[in-house]
């Protein structure tokens, strides 16, 4: 159990998604146009479906607030569907390989498939957006930036510099792009990609980065591990359908490197509110489970859509006959929108850490314990300074 704590519920077509957030602690001033431009850009993307044409997604906070202001209280939200049309579907008589279909009509003892997928749909991820649009406003407040883009689609990957070359324009770049990613020139090649798979009735899977900046060290715990910071950030965003790769910093690159190319040096700062530096940040902003001060950096892979149009070996439910899978409406790919709830993810489960170390009923004592945190870690490493807290 964290100090933050969220649900959603709601199928994909279905009257609504609804969410419930409690612990964002009393005295924050919510911006729902925040919110909304985050369920906007979730809708965002080159290769998208039907399905984004229809909805405009929009959070109405039902509970937790008074004149706009957190009360401290759990805050419920839905995000309405208008595409509710869930009891005027088809019943599909087979499951789609690489769906939820198969296994979840195994697991419930269902005949039909549309009852298993109409919650794994990623709509729900929808939910989850607004979630973390709200809870990242506590991170904001507290200086802390959590920014997601697109990094390779269908086999063109993104100049591997592009956060660097992007530097403080990342945000209108990004919004300019058609992917959600800082690299145009690579972008062109994407939409070639995309236009290829989908003329070849077929479809396209990614990678996406997350990074957080001004993240304060010791978020997290090496004390249990339930409590690691890379085990919560990793499931978290394993817990995103169709992902199916995570890593931090370099990532799989560990494993090829002696040590000395692994771990990054600490060097002495020379500045006065922290005596310790990096000079890289290999680690990707995470030692013993725990924030390092240097910012966070994720990335994870997304593979193809399993709903395509030139249909997968199949087995008919009712006959237990060889069949094609039937196809259904859906994106070509919607990996800029994955790289969205990535960061989303990422902003609730730092919400969550942060929540965890600095506590607080309200922004005010929050505020405090930071305070108080930051003279702590100005103390450590300068000459003169107790030897033990
Ligand atoms: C999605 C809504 C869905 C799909 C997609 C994501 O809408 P519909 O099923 O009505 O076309 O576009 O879902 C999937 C990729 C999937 O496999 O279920 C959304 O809001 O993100």
């Amino acid at each position: 159990m964290t100090r933050l704590n969220w649900r959603t519920a709601g199928e994909s077509h279905g009257p609504t998604l609804i969410g419930i957030l409690e612990g964002v602690p009393a005295g924050l001033t919510l911006d729902l146009d925040r919110v909304n431009e985050d369920l906007a850009r979730r809708q965002l993307g080159y290769g998208r479906g039907g399905r984004m044409r229809i909805e405009t997604d929009s959070v109405h906070i039902l509970s937790g607030w008074k004149g706009g202001v957190t009360i401290g209280s759990p805050i419920a939200f839905e995000v309405k569907n208008k595409d509710s049309v869930i009891e005027k579907l088809p019943t599909p008589t087979n499951p789609r390989p690489g769906h939820a279909d198969l296994a979840g009509c195994q697991k419930w003892g269902h005949r039909d498939p549309r009852a298993v997928l109409e919650r794994a749909s990623a709509r729900e991820t929808a939910a989850r957006v607004a979630a973390a649009g709200i809870a990242r406003q506590v991170l904001e407040a507290f200086g802390i930036e959590v920014f997601g883009y697109l990094t390779g689609l269908g086999g063109v990957e993104c100049r591997p510099d592009a956060w660097e070359s992007a530097g403080e324009g990342r945000a209108a770049i990004r919004q300019a792009s058609d992917f959600l990613s800082l690299d145009p020139e690579a972008d062109e090649a994407m939409r070639a990609a995309v236009d290829r798979a989908k003329a070849a009735k077929d479809s396209l899977g990614g990678t996406f980065e997350v990074r957080a900046i001004g993240v304060p060290p010791g978020l997290g715990s090496c004390a249990s591990a339930q409590e690691r910071l890379t085990g919560r950030l990793g499931g978290a965003l394993f817990s995103i359908p169709a992902i199916k790769g995570v890593e931090f910093g370099i990532g799989f690159d560990v494993a090829t490197r002696p040590g000395s190319q692994v771990h990054d040096p600490i060097v002495p700062s020379g500045e006065a509110d922290n005596a310790f530096a990096r000079t890289s940040n290999r680690a990707g902003g995470l030692e013993g489970g725990m924030t390092t001060g240097e910012p966070l950096v994720m990335r994870a892979a997304m593979k193809p859509i399993p709903s395509i149009r030139i249909g997968m070996p199949t087995v008919d439910l009712h006959s237990g006959e060889a069949t094609v899978a039937t196809y259904q409406r859906s994106d070509v790919t919607s990996v800029p929108a994955c790289s969205v709830v990535g960061e989303a993810m990422v902003a609730l489960v730092l919400a969550e850490a942060f929540l965890d170390k600095f506590g607080g009923d309200s922004m005010a004592q929050v505020e405090a314990a930071l305070r108080h945190y930051s003279s702590e870690l100005r103390e450590l490493g300068q000459p003169g300074a107790p030897t033990e807290s």
